[in-house]
């Protein structure tokens, strides 16, 4: 079985263990990493480097890298490398509670960043020089090409960027996947650009396997190990809520012509009330559906296997290990279904606005005029990052943001005066839902919004508290266009910090 994934006879002869291979990475360079949520991830050289630079720091000698990847990706990586103190500079998305720790101290330099800018980064050499390319790949072809996993990110920038490229071929991954994927190679840099040719979500523009010189190849590492994804967490109470007002939204919509009875390509963010929405899709009058996203999620399988929706698109897989499961048990069946892409085009702005997605994203908080926070926990702890959803939300057809309005138990509402931290100004944010209700705010104005969210998004144990903080700023605020208490507008985050609760 081994044998036949390494196709390109030549390449046999840099096969080596995971130990070897990590002693072609020098200390202080900067690696590529592939690995999308938790799919995709080179699983045995980052563990290995991750005791290479124990083993180093224990002899007192100073050993850190600059980590690159496409997403967040899985405890073998992302978490052994922050454990060994070997992370000093990370991008573009983390979402491993000991990085998280780590970057909250202080110890580890973050760069958040829009997910679609990662590539065109790289490529105009805004991020520094990129040393190794780490990617995990299904296969290698006899023609030299390689075949992607469960996940592509940025992995065709990394290889083509990279000044040597270490691949780990993880015979765990399904044979199938070949020619799921569709490597764009017709990027430029300006002014070199031209419009990307792919008009519908199901369009194949590219080539099913990623170009790498081989003499940039200097180490092979075989691997069986499974992509980790966390459990599937059923959907709750206020997630089932959040979902039904927003399929009693798209009804509407379509009755009122403002949406096709197939909806448009939908995009579809983390967790549980993504999950939710798209699982009460399957139950709902819509037909024929598409989606254009980042990840394929348990809900997308599902709503695949019902015949609603004919096709995804994403740049990775994002399944609970029984969603994994069952997909690999099944990959001929789901294999013409989904088509799997580089992160620049499955979040491209120009694509994004072509194809008329909508956007479905969570949120830490909004406040009362619809801006929204996805990242930072009291306006200066970072839970993940923006990841795609800016890509989605600025660019979307309908933006949709969703969050249950109450956070810890009720020590925090979601919906605040005005919010710690702006990821998504109002402009991006369209309709804002929560267990409450939802709210459509295309068209007003703030102060039409901020009553709009407090009466339909706000939990009743906030709603008094958010009215009288808007009717106070009505009447003594310097402008009256977005009113604002300048000195009380963030007094909720501070009474949370000095006693564990915004209630006063
Ligand atoms: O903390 O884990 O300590 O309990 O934040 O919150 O309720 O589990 O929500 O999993 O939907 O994540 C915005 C983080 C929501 C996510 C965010 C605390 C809460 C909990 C997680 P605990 P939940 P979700 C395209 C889209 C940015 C990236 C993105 C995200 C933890 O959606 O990362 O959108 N988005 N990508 O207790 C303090 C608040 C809080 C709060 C929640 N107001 N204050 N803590 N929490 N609200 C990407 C793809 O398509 C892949």
């Amino acid at each position: 079985m081994k044998e036949r994934r390494i196709g390109y006879e030549a390449l046999r002869s840099k096969l080596m263990s995971a130990q070897d291979a990590a002693r072609l990475i020098a200390p202080g360079t900067t690696v590529g990493m592939s690995g999308f949520t938790g799919s995709g991830y080179p699983k045995a050289v980052p563990l290995a480097l991750a005791e290479r630079i124990e083993a180093k720091h224990a002899a007192g000698n100073p050993f850190s890298l600059r980590v690159w990847t496409g997403a967040s990706t899985g405890p073998e990586l992302d978490g052994a490398l922050a454990k060994a103190d070997g992370i000093e500079f990370r991008l573009p998305y983390n979402s491993d509670p000991i990085a998280r720790d780590k970057i909250n101290r202080g110890e580890m330099e973050y760069f958040d960043m829009h997910l679609s800018q990662v590539a065109p980064m790289a490529w105009q050499g805004f991020l520094g020089p990129l040393d190794t390319a780490l990617v995990e790949i299904s296969g290698i072809r006899p023609d030299g090409s390689l075949i992607p996993s469960s996940s592509v990110g940025n992995n065709k920038t990394w290889l083509d960027r990279a000044s040597q490229v270490i691949l780990e071929v993880n015979s765990w991954q399904n044979p199938a996947l070949e020619g799921m994927h569709d490597i764009y190679y017709g990027t430029a840099l300006p002014p070199h650009r031209v419009p990307i040719p792919l008009v519908r979500p199901d369009d194949r523009i590219g080539e099913t396997g990623f170009r790498c010189d081989p003499a940039k190849i200097i180490a092979i590492v075989e691997t069986d190990a499974p992509d980790r994804n966390l459990p599937f967490k059923a959907p709750d109470e206020d997630a089932r809520t959040i979902a039904g007002h927003l399929l009693e939204f798209f009804r509407h919509e379509v009755a009122r012509g403002r949406l096709p009875a197939s909806l448009l390509p939908i995009q579809s963010g983390v967790g549980n009330i993504a999950n939710a929405v798209l699982t009460g899709l399957v139950d709902s009058p819509f037909e024929d559906m598409t989606a254009y996203t980042e990840v394929i999620q348990d809900g997308m399988l599902d709503l695949l296997a019902a015949g609603k929706l004919r096709m995804a698109s994403a740049t990775a897989f994002s399944l609970s290990p029984e969603a994994a499961a069952g997909l690999n048990a099944d990959m001929e069946r789901f294999r013409d279904k989904m088509v799997l892409r580089p992160q620049e085009i499955s979040n491209h702005p120009e694509l994004i606005r072509r194809l008329g997605c909508i956007a479905m994203n969570g949120l830490i908080e909004a406040d009362i005029y619809g801006n929204v926070n996805s990242t930072h926990v009291m306006g200066s702890r970072i839970q993940n990052g923006i990841g795609g959803s800016g890509d989605f939300a600025r660019n979307a057809y309908v933006s949709i943001f969703m969050t249950p309005s109450l956070a810890k138990g009720g020590a925090i509402s979601a919906i605040v005066p005005q919010v710690s931290h702006v990821d998504h100004i109002n402009q991006d944010v369209q309709i804002l839902v929560t267990e409450q209700g939802l709210a459509d705010l295309r068209g007003l104005s703030p102060k039409q919004r901020a009553r709009l969210i407090i009466e339909k998004c706000a939990h009743p144990l906030y709603r008094p508290a958010l009215s009288d903080y808007f009717e106070r700023a009505l009447r003594s605020s310097y402008g009256k266009h977005s009113p604002s208490l300048l000195a009380e507008a963030l007094s909720w985050h501070q009474r949370f910090v000095e006693t564990g609760t915004m209630m006063a």
